[in-house]
């Protein structure tokens, strides 16, 4: 029952067992051996003490947009495989929760219903996967404009689909309900799961040139989703982009890339060594995501630089398990931890979560995975299917 559901590792264990198995597949697949998904990130919390936190607050500012925690729900293809309201749950229960929504490119609810669904004055994102057919894109990105979406993501860590195993073992039939809105996707192999039926349209050729392009089209500020590393982060911030998203896909793309919190501890240092560049920062905004479970995974991340992170399977697994209940659940809990924690830190707001609390001195340090482990046993698991 949902009331014994204490954390969102809890929403996880029960969606394994109460979804369909080719939405389990897609949603939890990662790439070739899923060690990236599995990334421990080492950063330990150096807590003050002694600071009076009666009183916690744990909003702030994305993008110059209100947010109730520094967090927002990040993209996520084909939600109505976890349900049959899909990506509008998620934007019902961000509107409640005062967290920003990030639509997909690959939603299967239209973009339009998603906005729709919005309250008023409701602020949402768009993450872009660009077309191989440029009109395509710029329609799509000025409609958004339009319908007032307030930053464009653009995913640049999928030139190609990762080889998501567990995902591939399953055939994603073309009546599927759960298909897709929009994705041009028409006469694709759909013998080999959702994700190679879905991503044939994006365009591999997307280079730095286009950057230009996009400035051109859109007023929208400009985020790239997917930096793996500080010279990406500074060439997006020469090109004046309003921020970049710290990511390795949630582990889905290229295997053994770091964790978006490793990222950030580079990237932090290298923009202050080569532009003078402090964060958080306005201009240039940081974000991470992937693996993240808890307030304490917020928390490390905002204390080292980045102004949020972006949380994206827990909420499937949450809504797939138990509905728009689910949903408000995982992010009641999130409120708690963050109320919790910033009391424990001795942050009585977000401004205080500075980096001398987090040691990240062995975050460079990476944990070895072996074979027999978890999630080689996951995979392996879905063969027999
Ligand atoms: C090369 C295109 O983000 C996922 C989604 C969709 C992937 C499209 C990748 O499954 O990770």
């Amino acid at each position: 029952p949902l009331d014994e559901i204490l954390n969102l590792h809890d929403f996880e264990a029960i969606a394994r067992q109460v979804m369909a198995e080719k939405a389990w597949a897609y949603y939890s697949s990662a790439a070739d051996d899923e060690i990236t998904n599995r990334e421990n990130h080492a950063a330990y919390h150096r807590p003050r003490i002694l600071r009076d936190v009666t009183k916690v607050d744990w909003s702030t500012t994305i993008l110059g947009h209100k947010s109730s925690m520094p967090l927002y729900i990040t993209a996520t293809a084909l939600g109505k495989l976890g349900h049959p309201d899909g990506e509008m749950i998620l934007t019902r229960a961000a509107a409640k929760h005062g967290v920003i929504q990030m639509i997909p490119t690959l939603a299967s609810c239209s973009f339009d219903e998603i906005v729709d669904a919005a309250q008023p004055g409701q602020v949402q994102f768009f993450q872009l996967y660009v077309n191989k057919d440029r009109n395509i894109t710029k329609r799509l990105v000025q409609h958004a404009e339009k319908r007032g979406i307030k930053g464009l993501f653009i995913t640049v860590d999928a030139p190609q689909l990762g080889r998501r195993e567990k995902d591939m073992r399953m055939k994603f039939e073309a009546e599927d309900p759960s298909e897709v809105s929009k994705t041009g996707s028409k006469g694709v192999d759909r013998s080999q799961g959702a994700a190679r039926a879905i991503s044939s349209f994006i365009d591999p050729g997307l280079n730095w040139n286009d950057l230009k392009w996009f400035k051109d089209i859109t007023a929208m500020p400009l985020i790239l989703k997917g930096v793996q590393c500080w010279e990406d982060a500074l060439e997006a911030y020469d090109l004046n982009l309003a921020g970049v998203v710290l990511s390795n896909h949630g582990g889905r793309q290229l295997d053994f890339a770091r964790s978006g919190i490793e990222i950030l501890v580079e990237v932090v240092e290298k923009l202050k060594e080569k532009r003078g560049l402090t964060f958080p920062n306005e201009q240039f905004q940081l974000f991470v995501d992937g693996g993240v479970r808890r307030a304490t995974d917020v928390l490390k991340a905002v204390a080292l630089g980045a102004t949020a992170v972006g949380v994206g399977r827990p909420f499937l697994y949450a809504y797939s398990s138990y509905g728009p209940e689910g949903m408000d659940k995982a992010l009641q809990i999130l409120h708690d931890e963050f109320e919790m924690n910033l009391r424990l830190l001795g942050a009585p707001t977000i401004r205080d979560v500075v980096p001398e609390m987090v040691d990240a001195s062995n975050i460079h340090s990476h944990l070895v995975a072996v074979p027999g482990d978890r999630l080689y046993d996951s995979n392996y698991e879905s063969m027999q299917h």
